[in-house]
């Protein structure tokens, strides 16, 4: 995959969101500062977000996003990490690449901009396309699957065809948990991982902190589910992942060397 290294284990990417709810005032210096923390912390590569897509979360202005996001992309990108960028609109994902983003993660799969697969193969980076049905704002009303994994494979394969056609070369698809889904949804898709697999693409998964691990735990807040996010860290790299998304990213690098080491015949 172009400018992404053979490392032999799933890769650690490391979560930058550029938001308000995450960083106060002076967010730009902080999110940098968490991004070369993240770095040291044994980051493979970082995803740099400026839209939150929570459940529920209003759009930002395109604008907006460009001026949370760019800098932060550039300074990282100077600082020697390899930066991907969490963006549906094409203009963005083009001056991230522009400002040394070497990725687009797309949590639409290029349902939300018609612009964003020629954008991507122009630009010729990799490409994350997500398992979406719609924007965040009501997503969750459209979490109704007959077979929640055979519907999402077909979905996926369906974003696969359309990014291959449109000239993208190196596709990585994502379940989306969390994304129109229910935690049954989101766990039938984690015991499914090797169904993912067989669309023939690397699969990244992002399960970090999300709502499901909460709800399995008592209700515990987002900050206290990184051990249980290390653990799907170990489903997936065992399962042969490409990448996991996460925020704690020194438990989630240990855990894919632990996997790795395992897997050595
Ligand atoms: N989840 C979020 C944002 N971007 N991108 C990909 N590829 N996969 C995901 O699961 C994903 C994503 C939302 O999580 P956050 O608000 O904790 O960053």
């Amino acid at each position: 995959m172009k400018g992404f290294p053979e490392l032999g284990r799933t890769r650690v990417m490391g979560v930058v969101n550029v938001t308000p709810d995450s960083f106060s005032d002076a967010h730009l210096h902080d999110a940098v500062a968490h991004g070369r923390r993240l770095m040291a912390a044994g980051a493979d590569l970082l995803d740099v977000g400026g839209e939150s897509t929570r459940p529920g979360a209003a759009r930002v202005p395109c604008e907006e996003e460009l001026a949370r996001v760019l800098p932060v992309v550039r300074a990282l990108a100077e600082a020697g990490a390899l930066v991907s960028v969490d963006t549906t609109r094409a203009a963005v994902a083009a001056a991230a690449v522009e400002a040394g983003a070497v990725m687009v993660n797309d949590v639409s799969g290029g349902l939300a901009d018609d612009e964003m697969l020629a954008t991507v193969a122009r630009l010729d980076v990799p490409y994350v396309a997500m398992h979406w049905r719609g924007p965040s704002a009501d997503m969750q009303t459209k979490a109704v699957y007959d077979d929640v994994v055979t519907d999402v494979c077909a979905e996926l394969a369906a974003r696969r065809d359309a990014a291959a056609a449109a000239g993208v070369r190196d596709v990585v698809l994502d379940p989306g948990l969390g994304f129109a889904k229910t935690a049954d949804h989101n766990w039938a898709l984690l015991r499914a991982l090797p169904s993912l697999l067989s669309l023939g693409r690397p699969v990244l998964v992002g399960a970090s902190r999300k709502a499901f691990l909460g709800a399995l735990l008592d209700g515990r807040p987002a900050a206290e589910r990184d051990a249980a996010s290390a653990a799907v860290t170990v489903v997936a790299a065992t399962a042969g992942a490409w990448g996991v998304r996460v925020h704690d990213v020194a438990s989630s690098a240990d855990a894919v060397r632990v996997v790795a080491e395992l897997g050595r015949s």
